[in-house]
């Protein structure tokens, strides 16, 4: 055998944080409790938490080591000074402007660049970004391929903009009506699926063609480098390093939530290479989150993101992590339990719509599999269907989102295998029974992000 063959964790644990068990009785009485929406669950009583990748990583020796370094000065800090450092050797951007979270970054960007009634044409917008586009009195429109939306398709670049679709939008409401053109690597609304190098060059020649600023949403921008070097010709030999390098040349920017491939439990910035538009963020950030050499963060926090920032191109460390999520989806496409294909970066999307397909989209039956999935072995999901969807603010019926989807998001670094596996066995007895599964309806229902605060009761 090779020794390459060998192969596990390329890190091993030092610390731990034990795990309760609970019985089934006592979460069905807490689930009633809370109304049916997980959100509303102490993490205590969860056993395996696959809520979200955002934040939940386990940190290693050196970043914690880094922390005991962080400069707390108000103006000036060291600490910034090392992520900037960071920043623009791995991913080259001229300005960093430090904030709390990626939402944060999202609020600045926005705030100097979109005027009422603009276009911004994205892959798929993440909650957030819709969120914070909707806020200045802009558009947030996707333009992703279609292959995005057939869940069994094995393209391997799901996270592609379709260029006819971005240049269609373009000369049909004017290039004076995009401010610009986004791309959030990996695709998190499309099923943690990368875009190509190919694509991103392209979407480059179209933004210098109409002269319209290219941003990254990069908060996944390792996991989308290591499928490249994985999936694409050309890109085979290179390290992700060089690859990382490459994709952030074609942009003039980007939104970063360091709580993602920054491998920091808080943190984020705005990435900029024109003046005049960081001296513009500069101005606002100021208001909204601190000094321009802190931003959101302590001077700690910014430790912990530099050093996650240098220790996520390591490849031994993606492949473990890229492998950890396909261990889990091989197990469920193994019993037939239908997934988002090919398997994404950061978690596994169950296919709700081909998993319950007796329970219509308006009784929630994404909702349903997330309440399941808990009262079979304590594991948190997500839905990302109708519930997350929302109504349409003229008709105020429910949004039937096209993907009726339930996330497992898996964190970095943070459960083994075994995990991986208690997961895969209840969901493969959950889809024996299928059948007995009911839908659930609204008892409470707030008028905005309703999945937060919801209730609900079973049909
Ligand atoms: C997540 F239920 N993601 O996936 P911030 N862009 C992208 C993200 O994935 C993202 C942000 C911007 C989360 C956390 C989350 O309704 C929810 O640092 C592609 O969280 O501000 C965050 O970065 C925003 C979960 C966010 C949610 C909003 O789980």
């Amino acid at each position: 055998m090779n020794n390459d063959n060998y192969r596990a964790e390329y890190y091993k644990i030092k610390m731990i944080e034990p795990l309760k068990k609970t019985t089934r009785e006592y979460r069905e009485n807490l689930l009633k409790k809370v109304g049916y929406n997980l959100f509303y669950i102490d993490s205590e009583d969860v056993f395996i938490d696959l809520l979200t990748d955002s934040g939940t990583s386990a940190m290693s020796n050196s970043q914690w080591a880094a922390m005991m370094a962080g400069d707390e000065a108000y103006a000036g800090s060291s600490s910034f000074r090392r992520l900037e450092n960071v920043v623009k050797k791995v991913m080259g951007y001229k300005y960093i402007l430090p904030t709390h979270q990626g939402r944060a970054a999202e609020n600045i960007l926005f705030l100097i660049m979109i005027n009422e009634g603009d276009y911004i044409p994205n892959n798929m917008h993440f909650d957030t970004t819709k969120a914070h586009i909707t806020h200045k009195k802009g558009n947030a429109i996707d333009v992703v391929c279609d292959k995005a939306f057939n869940t069994t398709s094995e393209y391997p670049f799901k996270g592609n903009i379709d260029l006819d679709k971005l240049k269609n939008l373009i000369e049909g409401k004017g290039r004076d009506k995009i401010p610009l053109i986004m791309m959030t690597i990996t695709c998190n609304s499309g099923g943690g699926q990368p875009a190509s190098m190919e694509n991103i060059k392209k979407v480059r020649e179209i933004a210098n063609e109409y002269h319209v600023p290219f941003f990254f949403d990069a908060c996944r921008f390792a996991e989308n480098a290591y499928f490249i070097k994985k999936r694409e010709t050309g890109y085979e030999g290179k390290s992700i390093k060089e690859i990382v390098w490459e994709m952030m040349s074609y942009s003039d920017g980007c939104t970063f939530s360091g709580k993602k491939d920054a491998l920091s439990n808080i943190g984020g910035f705005l990435a900029l290479n024109d003046e005049k538009l960081y001296m513009k963020g500069a101005n606002w950030l100021v208001l909204f989150e601190g000094f321009i050499t802190y931003g959101g963060m302590s001077g700690r926090d910014m430790e912990a993101m530099a050093k996650g920032l240098e220790e996520v191109l390591d490849e031994n460390y993606l492949e473990t992590r890229i492998k950890q999520v396909e261990y889990l989806g091989k197990r469920l496409l193994e019993a037939e339990i239908p997934i988002i294909q090919p398997i994404g970066g950061h978690a596994v999307y169950i296919d709700v719509k081909r998993f319950l397909p007796n329970i219509p989209q308006d009784e929630l039956p994404g909702q349903a599999l997330a309440v399941e999935l808990y009262l079979e072995a304590g594991i948190r999901s997500v839905e990302i269907g109708t519930v997350l969807a929302g109504r349409d603010p003229i008709t105020g019926k429910n949004i039937h989102p096209k993907l009726e989807l339930l996330r497992l998001a898996i964190p970095r670094r943070v459960y083994t295998n075994a995990h991986m596996g208690v997961v895969a066995d209840a969901l493969i007895n959950i889809y024996k029974r299928r059948e007995k599964i009911r839908g659930f309806k609204f008892v409470y229902e707030p008028p905005r992000l309703r999945h937060f605060l919801a209730k609900f009761q079973p049909i």
